[in-house]
């Protein structure tokens, strides 16, 4: 298995599970919309909690500048550059890997050009030009599955076997991203939870993550505050902390590599508890 993700200059050791900090520069995200962007990009806000994350413990800072919760609107490629950019400078600025959460390829060359590490891409690299951009860097990208659009998602989303088709999407991208001269050193699996998947998707997914693998590429998961996550404990957005980390540390268990989380702190203490119970793959 490839034990290091190359994300550009900063080679990735994944011998023990990492923790990617979520900086949403939106006014709506589901869970932090609105706290580093109101009238605009607060560039010094973002730099605080940036830097409250490094100290937490997170190796890795992912910065999106639209949200893709279900319901929510498109935004323009001139408005997310206008958010994500000179956020991403400064973050660049300090000692994380910095990953770029976008859709849009023209935004990922942006940030390319400007220095970024990874691309997060939500639409698993079904965009020609999103690998044509990946493919004429050095940056690690992370190919996530989603059924639909977020605008329409979670209306009816339907699988003959969730974790066959979704092994299967991962399976067939990762073999266009080599072939376009992508490597495996550079190649991050995500499932997607929440992404056209009900509850019971989800759980199907959680519970059967190991399965998901493609060529044993590293795999990324996003469960943090998430609705699953209020669907299972019946607590609102500000309460959902506990639930999140426990569903980490079983995506952990069953073969998470890297965690995209908003709590960073807890998340680490928690991955210290297994780490030390769970030896040697968690030290
Ligand atoms: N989830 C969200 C956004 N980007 N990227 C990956 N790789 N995996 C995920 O699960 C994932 C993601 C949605 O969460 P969030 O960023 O908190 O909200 P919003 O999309 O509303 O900004």
């Amino acid at each position: 298995m490839t034990r290091t993700l190359n994300c550009a200059r900063r080679p990735l050791d994944l011998q023990r599970p990492r923790v990617m900090g979520i900086l949403n520069i939106t006014p709506d995200s589901f869970s932090d919309g609105g706290w580093l962007y109101r009238q605009g990009v607060d560039l010094g806000r973002v730099t605080e909690v940036a830097c409250a994350m490094i100290e937490a413990g997170a190796d890795l800072l992912d910065i999106g500048g639209e949200s893709t919760r279900p319901g929510a609107e498109p935004v323009s490629y001139s408005e997310e550059c206008r958010r994500v950019i000179p956020a991403l400078e400064r973050l660049l600025e300090l000692d994380v890997i910095v990953s770029i959460d976008t859709r849009k390829p023209a935004v990922a060359k942006m940030a390319i050009q400007a220095g970024v590490h990874l691309v997060n891409d939500v639409s698993g690299m079904t965009n020609p030009d999103m690998i044509e951009t990946v493919a004429d860097s050095d940056v690690a990208v992370c190919v996530m599955h989603m059924q639909g659009e977020p605008g329409t998602m979670q209306a009816d989303p339907r699988y003959d076997d969730v974790v066959c088709d979704i092994r299967g999407f991962l399976a067939r991208q990762v073999d266009r991203c080599l072939r376009a001269g992508i490597g495996l050193d550079r190649l991050v699996l995500d499932p997607g939870f929440g992404f056209g998947k009900n509850i019971d998707h989800n759980l199907a997914l959680l519970r059967n993550l190991s399965e998901v693998k493609v060529h044993d590429l590293p795999l990324l998961v996003g469960l943090s505050r998430k609705r699953m996550i209020g669907t299972l404990t019946g607590r609102g957005m500000e309460d959902r902390m506990v639930g999140s980390v426990a569903a980490a540390m079983l995506a952990v268990q069953r073969g998470a590599d890297i965690l995209r989380v908003h709590d960073v702190g807890a998340t680490i203490d928690a991955l210290k508890v297994l780490a030390a119970v769970d030896t040697p793959r968690l030290m």
